[in-house]
């Protein structure tokens, strides 16, 4: 009977996995890896885990302003509003002279915040170039400033360790070959040397400033590109030629049927989920086990400098909670700045870099080379797993008012220490309330930022108590 069942089962099994085979397209340009990387780059970037974004362009000079009228949207998207004629922003880049920009204040400030990359838009929709490239006229080297930002940018962070990531936009506004959609054949010859231009621009960007880690593309949602699933596979394999390791997210590539992201086999294209922004997952499921990254701004939705900030502005402990979760589920967390025109940062930005920096001073061992821990998620915070190893953060943003912090160890776990992360020689008790379940009393006097627990335990043995294990 024993026997019967399995062969049922099997068979079962067999019928699943073709009836999935059958469903799966053959595409010449879906993605061409299963599963995550596994090179040192990669690896590299895996551990970095808290990044910061950089956009910063012409745009700044209107900080979503202008003739004394305010724009809704986000700054950087100003030319699109109908109250900014685009002769007025297309001429703007002649008022660009940012004398107060300082690449070395910069890199560390994003040191001071604990960064360990960061990412700058080279061009954003605009077409705007902050270096001088020679395919356009449309850069730096036109405005009265005349240097190149990027390079002394590269070269500042670099010094303080901090990897490069270079955005860059497949939209165009200032292009005339840019188009949305391609209705006539006129359209497609222009898209055609506007594709030559793309490549040219990025692989000027690469010999300039080679110790860039990756492009992080956008822009990418239109017909023109996405209906081009050929192009922009071969642009990547191009550029990854031509750099070897370089990292470049789901967001250039589409396949031959126009899936974006993902292709239409549903697997990752590019390598790592770039499609979180503003936004965060909720569990771990949400990420399919792929590497991802989430960028998120600090108003609700302002990248470029915008001098009114409306609406909700995250304070740095709803920051440092959101690394923490990105963290937990395996993913890095980039936060957004938008520098002022003179090349100087806002007040609310110096102050979250110096906060989130003075937290990940004391607590960054429980944020870089973390990743998902695989316990039961608590309602006090995130449980994060330094990677490879037995050691388990709680990173504790919500004390309840009994304050105990439960802990349910996976199956075969045993807890061997508890301890404060700030404070490791402060060993803690756990109170035993169940099978491998636990409450950590931590009081609940005020706390005034998220705090962390080191939780050492040992795996493979039967479940053990902590008890048992000290004895
Ligand atoms: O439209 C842009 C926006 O201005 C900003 O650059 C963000 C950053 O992720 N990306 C775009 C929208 O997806």
């Amino acid at each position: 009977m024993k026997k019967y069942c399995i062969a049922v089962a099997l068979l079962i099994a067999q019928l699943y996995s073709s009836a999935q085979e059958k469903d799966t397209i053959a595409l010449q340009h879906g993605a061409h890896r299963s599963g995550n990387r596994t090179d040192a780059d990669m690896a590299r970037w895996r551990t970095l885990r808290l990044g910061q974004f950089i956009h910063w362009g012409v745009y700044a000079i209107t900080g979503g302003e202008w003739k004394g009228k305010t724009y809704n949207g986000a700054a950087e998207w100003i030319r699109s509003w109908k109250e900014m004629p685009h002769a007025d922003y297309d001429n703007l880049y002649k008022q660009f002279n940012p004398v107060n920009y300082n690449p070395e204040q910069w890199a560390q400030y994003a040191k001071g915040m604990g960064a360990k990359y960061m990412i700058i838009t080279t061009k954003h929709h605009d077409g705007f170039c902050l270096w001088p490239s020679k395919y356009t006229r449309y850069t730096i080297a036109s405005s009265p400033y005349r240097k190149d930002i990027i390079g002394p940018m590269v070269d500042a962070y670099n010094k303080e360790g901090i990897d490069v990531y270079l955005y860059f936009s497949i939209i165009d506004w200032n292009h005339p070959d840019w188009r949305t959609s391609l209705k006539t054949p006129a359209d497609s010859v222009a898209y055609g040397r506007f594709k030559i231009f793309v490549k040219n621009q990025l692989q000027e960007l690469l010999t300039r400033y080679p110790t860039v880690k990756g492009f992080w593309f956008d822009g990418t949602w239109d017909d023109s590109w996405k209906n081009d699933g050929a192009f922009s596979d071969e642009l990547e394999q191009y550029l990854q030629q031509l750099h070897p390791g370089l990292i470049i997210g789901s967001r250039l590539r589409a396949d031959e049927k126009g899936a974006r992201h993902f292709d239409s086999n549903n697997h990752l294209m590019g390598d790592y989920e770039q499609g979180w922004e503003r936004k965060l997952p909720e569990k771990y499921a949400d990420v399919h086990g792929n590497d991802w990254e989430g960028v998120m701004t600090i108003p609700e939705n302002q990248w470029g400098y915008c001098a009114k900030w409306a609406g909700h502005i995250k304070s740095s402990n709803e920051l440092i909670e959101m690394l923490a979760r990105s963290t937990s589920l395996g993913g890095n967390f980039v936060i957004n700045f938008g520098p002022k025109p003179d090349g100087t940062f806002r007040s609310e930005e110096i102050q979250r870099m110096q906060e989130t920096g003075s937290w990940m001073k004391i607590n960054g061992n429980a944020i870089y080379g973390g990743g998902y821990a695989g316990f039961d998620k608590q309602d006090w915070g995130y449980y994060i797993r330094k990677a490879g190893t037995d050691s388990v953060f709680m990173v504790v943003c919500n004390v309840p008012v009994s304050g105990n912090l439960r802990v349910k160890l996976p199956p075969h776990t045993t807890l061997l220490k508890a301890s404060p992360l700030a404070q490791p020689s402060a060993e803690i008790t756990p109170e035993m309330i169940g099978k491998n379940e636990y409450f950590i009393q931590v009081g609940n006097a005020p706390r005034t930022a998220p705090f962390v627990i080191l939780l050492q335990t040992s795996t493979g043995a039967e479940n053990g108590s902590f008890e048992k294990a000290r004895t």
